[in-house]
């Protein structure tokens, strides 16, 4: 006898409930300080990409060589998002097929690499991202994983041991490029050491991709990188997506990540997120350098206030950062975990992070903050003061973080609109307004 399963009778339900959560979700964002580094929110005519008719179809292969019919107009917008991306990033190559920043990563090891081969990398707990981890991709993938000596004080390489390390391990891989990525890395002073340990230079430019796209950071394929990778929705503010740029590759090497990005790493590759990328490229090209600037202002001046008020922000003698991020040693005030959540009651939005010397991710002693997307909502130099306020009202003075939460909306309202676009002006979190 056949065993059936009850059908599901409340699907109509179900779906609303969903959507609810999802609109509670936007509600609870626009009355927050999102300050996620990693995160950041598109522009209205970029958002409008991702619930187009692209999002529906499939596209496999590159513009003008596709395994499927219905790709002239996909076809048209791939080439335009290659086109901007190679003038933005004055690079020779981009593949913009990977949907994810890991993706790309994991399309790089793949076109670089076989199993067994010597990796260089950061360690997680000087800021590396998992995906370069033994844990993450990189293990996937069968490499045996060395890592760069670390300058803790000035959260960066130590050059000199670094240029001893590659002359000792020459890996087959270099990689650079962070998850709490404060100040540019010394490619060019290493420079000589990786050409003579015959490295590949690999540079995840994820968390720095808008610095990099607006001038203000560094300039990694002019500094002797050869390939980077990214994801698109950190500084840069497109969608989540991922990307490949690359100068001066080694011959056959172009080929191969095209490769590894489809067939190896990808079907279709999200035509929606692709149209998105191009819309906020071309904005970018309008906004991006002036964006880009005040990213970096608002991040030290943050840095800047929370120091004066006696918190532990890393690197004061360096001017806290270079980027949108800040890495805060919180142990005196109950350690990574404990705050974050506390601030998360009042509305901040932030993560717990390692900080050098830490073995545990699930109870590290700091926090990592950034500063892109209260920019990108306009916030300058005043307002971070004003958010310097109200996190040491959750954290040092340890307040109740419901009455502070009232100051955050205070605060935040004036804030919710999408700056550094065309339809500047337009309202961030409409959804949650809709029936
Ligand atoms: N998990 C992201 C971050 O927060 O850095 C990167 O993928």
């Amino acid at each position: 006898m056949l065993n059936y399963v009850k059908p599901v009778t409340f699907m109509k339900e179900d779906a609303y409930w969903i959507r609810d959560q999802v609109k509670q979700h936007t509600k609870w964002f626009e009355e927050s300080l999102p300050m996620i580094a990693s995160e950041n929110i598109m522009s209205p005519l970029a958002k409008e990409m991702m619930i187009s008719d692209f999002h529906d179809r499939y596209a496999e292969g590159l513009p003008g060589k596709r395994y499927y019919q219905g790709n002239i107009y996909v076809d048209k917008v791939e080439l335009k998002c290659l086109e901007l991306a190679r003038k933005i990033f004055k690079a020779q190559f981009v593949d913009v097929r990977p949907i994810s920043g890991t993706v790309a990563n994991i399309a790089v090891l793949f076109a670089l690499t076989q199993p067994g081969d010597k990796i260089a990398t950061p360690e997680l707990a000087s800021g590396a991202h998992i995906s370069t981890a033994p844990f993450g991709a990189v293990g996937l993938r069968g490499l045996k994983s060395v890592h760069y000596p670390w300058d803790y004080k000035n959260w960066n390489l130590d050059v000199d041991a670094t240029i001893k390390f590659l002359q000792k391990e020459k890996p087959k891989v270099a990689q650079f490029g962070l998850s709490v990525f404060l100040f540019p890395t010394p490619i060019k002073e290493l420079q000589d050491a990786l050409q003579e340990a015959g490295c590949t230079v690999w540079y995840d430019a994820a968390h720095v991709l808008g610095l990099i796209a607006g001038g203000k950071f560094q300039d990694p394929l002019s500094e002797g990188v050869d390939i980077m990778s990214g994801s698109t929705h950190k500084t840069f503010p497109g969608p989540n997506h991922g990307i490949l740029i690359g100068n001066g590759l080694k011959e056959g090497v172009e080929a191969k990540l095209q490769k590894a990005a489809f067939p190896g790493v990808t079907s279709s590759h999200h035509l929606h997120a692709m149209a998105a990328l191009a819309v906020t490229l071309a904005e970018y090209e309008i906004y991006g350098k002036k964006y880009a600037r005040q990213i970096i202002k608002n991040a030290k001046a943050l840095g800047s206030a929370l120091y004066d008020m006696g918190i532990d922000v890393v690197c004061p003698h360096l001017g806290f950062t270079e980027s949108h991020t800040l890495a805060i040693d919180v142990v005196k005030y109950g350690g990574g975990a404990q705050v974050a959540l506390d601030l998360e009651r009042a509305n901040i939005i932030v993560n717990k992070n390692m900080l050098p010397g830490d073995t545990s991710s699930i109870r590290p002693s700091g926090i990592r903050v950034g500063t892109q997307e209260l920019t990108r909502l306009g916030m300058e130099k005043g307002e971070m003061e004003e958010v310097a306020r109200l996190i040491y009202r959750v954290v040092v003075k340890k307040e109740d973080p419901e009455v502070v939460k009232k100051d955050v909306w205070e605060l935040k309202r004036e804030y919710t609109k999408v700056r550094y676009c065309i339809n500047d002006g337009e309202e961030a979190y409409k959804y949650h307004e809709l029936v």
